[in-house]
C-alpha cells in the first residue's frame, strides 16, 4: 500500500472510516478490514466508537504499530485545560498509550486558535500523538494554524470528492507540507451511480467508486471510504492495479459543482 507523506507523517492511501459505525457493526468491520490487509483507520470523539475501533483492532491481531489510527478532539474540548484530558480519554477508550494522528474535528472560533494548537501541540510532546493536525479547515484557517502551531502539522482532513471543488484547499496543503485526506470519498455512495464514472471503470474493469478512489490517491490525497459490508472493503482496497491517465483525471475533475458538499453544520466554518 503506497502512504501520502504530511510533514514525517506516512498516512496509507487507503484507510477505513468509521463515521456513523457503532458498537457489534463497528469493532466486526475493523476487525475485518485490518485482516484483509487495512492499515489506516479513522475514528474520533464524536462518533462514539472508539471503544469498538480499539476492539477490533485488538481482535485483528495486527501488531499495534502497523496500524495508522487515527482520532479527532470534538471542538468543545478545545480550551488548553481541557484538551489534553480529553485527548487521553480517547486513549482509555481506544486502550491505547498514543495515536498516530490526533486532529482538531473543527475549528472552534470561541478558542482561540494559538491557545488550542500550543496544547495540541503539548500533546505530542507528551508522546500521546505521533503526528497532529487538522479537520475541516479552510485555506485562510490553514494559513492560520500553520503560522501559530509550535509543531509541524501532518494533515487536514476534508471532505473530498469528484462533486467538491478543493483545489484551493489542496494547494495550500501542498504548500505547507501537509497531507490532504479525503472523508466522505465516494459522497455518501452516490458515486456508485454515477454512468460517466462507471464508463470510464467499464474501460479499467473496475467500479466507479474504484475510479474515484484511484481519482484521489493520484493526487496524492488519502481516502478513509466508510462501509460496514466485507464486499465493500475489499472493493475499496482493489485500486492499486492500474492508473487513470490525464483525460480522464481532468474529466473526473470537472464533475465538481458550486452544492457538491455534503456535509455542512451550522458551526462550520465560511467555506469561500
Ligand atoms: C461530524 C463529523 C464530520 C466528519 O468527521
Amino acid at each position: 500500500m503506497i502512504s501520502i507523506q504530511g510533514n514525517g507523517a506516512k498516512i496509507p492511501a487507503i484507510g477505513l472510516g468509521t463515521w456513523e459505525l457503532r458498537g457489534r457493526t463497528c469493532a466486526r468491520i475493523v476487525e475485518q478490514a485490518l485482516r484483509l490487509g487495512y492499515r489506516h483507520i479513522d475514528t474520533a470523539q464524536i462518533y462514539e466508537n472508539e471503544r469498538e475501533v480499539g476492539d477490533g483492532l485488538r481482535a485483528s491481531g495486527v501488531k499495534r504499530d502497523e496500524v495508522f489510527l487515527t482520532t479527532k478532539v470534538w471542538p468543545s474540548q478545545f480550551l488548553p485545560k481541557d484538551l489534553e484530558r480529553s485527548a487521553r480519554e480517547s486513549l482509555a477508550r481506544l486502550r491505547l498509550t498514543e495515536v498516530d494522528l490526533l486532529l482538531l474535528h473543527w475549528p472552534n472560533p470561541q478558542v482561540p486558535l494559538a491557545d488550542t494548537l500550543g496544547a495540541l501541540a503539548r500533546v505530542k510532546q507528551a508522546g500521546l500523538a505521533r503526528h497532529i493536525g487538522v479537520s475541516n479547515f479552510t485555506v485562510a484557517l490553514i494559513e492560520e494554524a500553520v503560522a501559530a502551531c509550535p509543531e509541524p502539522l501532518a494533515c487536514n482532513q476534508v471532505e473530498y470528492h469528484p462533486y467538491l471543488d478543493q483545489a484551493r484547499v489542496m494547494e495550500a496543503c501542498v504548500r505547507h507540507g501537509l497531507a490532504l485526506v479525503a472523508y466522505s470519498p465516494i459522497a455518501k455512495g452516490r458515486i456508485r451511480n454515477d454512468r460517466a464514472l462507471a464508463r470510464i471503470g467499464d474501460r479499467h474493469r473496475k467500479t466507479a467508486a474504484q475510479i474515484c478512489l484511484r481519482w484521489l490517491v493520484q493526487q496524492n490525497v488519502s481516502a478513509i471510504p466508510r462501509t460496514s459490508k466485507l464486499e465493500r472493503l475489499q472493493e475499496n482496497m482493489n485500486i492499486f492495479d492500474f492508473e487513470l491517465f490525464e483525460p480522464d483525471m481532468r474529466e473526473i475533475s470537472a464533475m465538481a459543482s458550486p452544492g457538491g458538499r455534503l456535509t455542512d453544520f451550522g458551526f462550520a466554518p465560511n467555506w469561500d
